[in-house]
């Protein structure tokens, strides 16, 4: 039986390593505790992956030129690499891992691990890497009680009934954080209420401290959501205006009392004005003003506030054909370019909207120019099945951030942008909304891990593809074996098509129950009272965004913005995103818009079938408690995709009035 707590750290066993007498100690002589850490690490990997008896020691520098054998780890602070990059190299019987500094070496351990766990040789080796992003984080919404906002895996891991938790799991998790390049965390959730405002207070400072200690040793950093009502909710001011000179004097000694007890703490999210949280509205003042007044007070102590973009008007009326939800990001946004401090990064939603299974990319990647950014990615499947239903989620976020933006510079892609390569920012990266809890397994979903691992890996490369990413993770969480690798690979690259199909078709988005945004409900969207979002009506669907309509194809460059303009050049896969099209217009298939939808609804039902086959194949030849758990989420699976099948298709049937042209029963 295998400890599913560990993950992918779960050393096992790799054949053929019998002979490698040279890996059987671990040498450094830098002593601090990321290195210290990485040795560890080092020790339990090989002495589980080769089984024989690994040891570490330190030494004196100079001395390893005397050893025979091992891997030596060092830190050279005048040497050319990124400073959290790495060099592997082999010398004979000798490997140096060799960092700028020690979370360098830390990364170019998990790398060799890595290596090793997933059978390449190490007969040769010569590696040099450098992160893409400077930041890869991820983002926690869990709540000061133990619960998680849009959490599919359990409880909070960090905090319960108002406590913070500090345990194995604290390090467990900060250990696979570090192993796939995560370098910074936001523990508690974005909508910050009750106790959670008093979380940078005296009261839960002292057990912050000891979390961030773990986190240091893995070189992550620990930050904080951040209530911007906090001077009033806790301080005892009647405002919380970032211009009023108490408010400010607030904050001031709130960030010295952090830095006091957490010299390295990160800084700090903050999410405001939108979706009921306070913000600088309130005071009449933008939110470059609200960021740059949190931003000036955290920069002597080198910290950096995240400011999120997802602001727009829940409140809006649907029925009223010229608002758009989809416009507010930019609207709110583009205008501010360049009115934030340096150590401010706007954190943007991969898409305009929210996390749906298809979205154009937001227009603010590649809008702004002058404000560095991060781009946000949801690993919690809040619409795409809640982990319940397996649905690969990295090669949405290798479309992403392939996306040409058409910005004017040469390096113009998404991943260019967020970066930093192409307007030459150092403050700006990749952030995941975390999809893990206290679950045995972490993800609820044992295929959900693949998500975590899968977020780390692309946010430290951004050149890797999502099918590379799935088989490392296989490999290093079940087996070698050929097929349990064909499968699972075919599984998990057939599961975000597959979820698209059975759900909401053509980028139109939502179509789920409201409040838990689980299952079926075509109309349902808690924002649109009026069931009005998609626009559907007797003759078509789609909402028209080119200049007809919203007008929202316009905060594209060229030659974007044309292509969506135009039916004939929007890729199809979000045509109902960007136009309303009538059921029987023929898309390039040839099939008309309301065959498409009957056609691909069932045939994400047998997609899901055949992930079953495939799974079912794998009896024996994996890990049996592993099996029996996924195979009970994909029975659930089968019949939740059955139920959008058929509630999607009969709502369409009705609305249209058109017959399935295969004459397939629709319910
Ligand atoms: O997707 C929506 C979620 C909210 C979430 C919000 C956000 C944390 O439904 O639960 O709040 O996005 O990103 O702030």
């Amino acid at each position: 039986m295998m400890n599913w707590g560990k993950a992918w750290l779960n050393y096992k066993k790799i054949d053929g390593m019998e002979e490698t007498k040279l890996l059987d100690e671990i040498y450094y002589y830098w002593e601090d505790p990321i290195i210290v850490n990485a040795a560890a690490e080092l020790e339990t990997a090989l002495t589980k992956m080769q089984e024989i008896s690994v040891t570490s020691r330190r030494i004196e520098k100079g001395e390893e030129a005397k050893l025979p054998s091992g891997v030596i780890l060092q830190v050279e602070e005048s040497s050319s690499l990124d400073k959290e990059g790495y060099r592997i190299t082999r010398e004979e019987n000798k490997i140096f891992i060799e960092g700028k500094e020690p979370t360098g070496v830390l990364y170019g351990a998990f790398h060799l691990i890595r290596l090793i766990g997933c059978g390449e040789s190490i007969e040769r080796l010569a590696i040099e890497e450098a992160p893409s992003n400077p930041n890869r984080m991820l983002n926690h919404w869990d709540n000061i009680d133990g619960s998680i906002e849009r959490g599919y895996a359990g409880k909070s891991i960090f905090f319960d009934k108002e406590n913070i938790l500090l345990n194995d799991r604290t390090r467990d998790y900060a250990r696979l954080c570090a192993s796939v390049g995560i370098n910074g965390v936001v523990i508690n959730n974005v909508n910050v209420r009750g106790a959670a405002t008093r979380l940078i207070t005296k009261e839960y400072l002292p057990q912050l401290k000891k979390m961030a200690d773990i986190f240091h040793g893995y070189g992550i950093k620990l930050f904080l959501s951040l209530n911007f009502a906090a001077p009033m909710e806790i301080g005892g001011l009647t405002l919380a205006d970032p211009l009023d000179s108490q408010v400010i004097t607030w904050w001031k000694g709130a960030f010295k009392e952090i830095y006091e007890y957490i010299p390295d703490f990160g800084g700090f999210l903050v999410k405001a004005d939108s979706e009921g949280r306070p913000g600088p509205f309130t005071y009449h003042r933008t939110h470059a003003e609200g960021a740059n007044m949190l931003a000036e007070i955290i920069k002597p102590y080198g910290g950096i506030i995240v400011w999120r973009c997802f602001v727009y008007n829940c409140k809006q009326d649907w029925r009223d054909r010229l608002t758009d939800r989809a416009k507010a990001g930019y609207d709110n946004f583009m205008p501010l370019d360049g009115k934030f401090n340096d150590n401010v990064i706007l954190q943007i939603k991969n898409g305009p909207m929210d996390f749906q299974v298809r979205e154009p990319v937001s227009p603010l990647l590649g809008g702004l120019r002058h404000t560095n950014q991060i781009l946000e990615v949801q690993v919690t499947q809040e619409y795409t099945g809640q982990q319940r239903h397996v649905c690969y989620l990295i090669p949405m976020w290798e479309e992403v951030l392939k996306f040409k933006t058409y910005c004017g510079e040469k390096a113009d892609t998404v991943a260019d942008i967020v970066s930093g390569r192409t307007f030459y920012q150092t403050n700006c990266g990749m952030a995941g909304v975390a999809n893990i809890g206290n679950d045995e397994n972490w993800t609820g979903h044992d295929l959900a891990a693949a998500n975590w691992y899968g977020f780390g890996r692309i946010s430290w490369d951004t050149t890797l593809t999502a099918e590379e990413i799935a088989k490392e993770w296989i490999l290093m969480t079940f087996s070698d074996d050929e097929r349990v690798i064909e499968n699972i690979t075919g599984i998990l690259m057939n599961s975000w098509p597959a979820y698209e199909k059975y759900t909401s078709p053509l980028g139109i988005g939502w179509m789920v129950n409201p409040g838990h945004h689980y299952g079926p409900n075509v109309d349902g969207y808690e924002y649109d009272r009026w069931g009005t979002y998609h626009r559907a009506d007797c003759k078509g669907i789609g909402v028209e965004r080119g200049q007809a309509g919203t007008g929202y194809t316009l905060q594209y460059h060229e030659p974007n913005a044309s292509m969506y303009e135009k039916i004939e050049t929007c890729p199809e896969e979000l045509l109902l995103f960007f136009h309303y099209i009538s059921y029987t217009h023929k898309l390039k298939s040839g099939k008309t818009l309301i065959q498409h939808i009957y056609d691909t609804h069932f045939e994400g039902v047998e997609d899901v079938e055949e992930m079953i086959k495939k799974w079912k194949a794998l009896e024996g030849s994996i890990d049996s408690d592993a099996f029996e758990r996924v195979t009970l989420r994909l029975k659930e699976q089968l019949s939740n995709s059955k139920d959008w099948r058929d509630i999607v298709n009969s709502y369409f049937y009705r609305k249209s009035g058109i017959a399935d042209g295969k004459n397939r029963t629709i319910y």
